[in-house]
């Protein structure tokens, strides 16, 4: 099997420090989630950042300057930043951290969708193919965030439009509520629907975090953790740090033979140039 990348989402935009203190909202703090995820195995930092007071924002500035802190503690992880950020934001907000300069990958959400019981993420189709064409234009390669098995196969329809480009890497993203459960039968509904010269990484929301990352593991794909998706290490117990899931999925990788891959790995294996 091909070596296992870790993405460590370690911020997000929907969990607070009155959730888990251990959430970053500072450049520093961030810097610091970042570099620790790294040397704990992640080769791929998914990015959504904060204000100092916790406020998610697509902030251009607010992302060069963390992108500079995580890139002068540890130069060669690939950043991923959100085109996603929270729910509500404009189109245009979005994607405003793609206009950065040396962007490899960014996240591309596939679909609108009842979002964690309240709330409704959008993402037209028009507005997939306009952030697709701005990342294609600038090199960078797409997340395709898949939440549903329609989202799949909105992105096949698009690639076989040309809009969306092979080789693809999907997110596959289970538990959300609004979106495909987390049980094994939906993990293998939606696997069995990606094209064979395509990569996929898991990523289980709350309690499904590691047993879907298990899966993902045994399974050949490769797997997303951090404090974005889960704020706790065990039942009822919450993580230190974005660092402590990924050496969980270390372990657990470990155990089952799955060598963890390098940025350098991750950059080959995902196609990027
Ligand atoms: N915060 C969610 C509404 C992404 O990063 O592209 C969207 C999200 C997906 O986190
Ligand atoms: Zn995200």
């Amino acid at each position: 099997m091909e070596k296992l990348i870790i993405t460590a989402a370690i911020c997000g935009a929907e969990a607070f420090k009155e959730n888990n203190p251990a959430i970053p909202y500072t450049v520093k703090e961030i810097g610091i989630e970042a570099e620790r995820a790294f040397l704990a195995g992640a080769s791929i930092i998914h990015l959504h950042v904060r204000e100092d007071d916790g406020t998610p924002t697509q902030n251009k500035e607010r992302f060069k300057a963390c992108m500079e802190e995580i890139k002068s503690r540890i130069e060669e992880v690939i950043i991923m930043p959100s085109t996603g950020g929270a729910v509500g934001m404009t189109d245009q907000e979005r994607l405003q951290p793609i206009f950065l300069e040396n962007i490899e990958m960014a996240s591309l959400d596939m679909g609108t969708m009842n979002f964690g019981g309240q709330e409704i993420f959008v993402n037209t189709e028009k507005t997939i193919k306009h952030f697709a064409e701005e990342m294609y234009k600038r090199g960078i390669k797409p997340e395709l965030e898949c939440f549903d098995k329609g989202m799949i196969d909105t992105t096949l329809r698009l690639n076989a439009q040309g809009l969306i480009k092979s080789p693809m890497h999907f997110n596959l993203v289970f538990g959300v509520k609004g979106g495909i459960n987390a049980t094994i039968r939906d993990l293998a509904y939606l696997i069995d629907n990606l094209p064979h010269n395509s990569t996929y990484t898991v990523t289980g929301i709350g309690q499904y975090e590691m047993p879907m990352a298990a899966l993902s593991i045994a399974l050949g794909g490769h797997v997303r953790v951090g404090l974005e998706d889960n704020i706790y290490i065990s039942k009822g117990v919450l993580a230190e740090s974005n660092a402590q899931l990924v050496d969980k999925i270390v372990r657990i990788a470990n155990e089952m033979g799955r060598e963890i891959a390098s940025p350098y790995d991750a950059r080959k294996i995902l196609k990027i140039k």
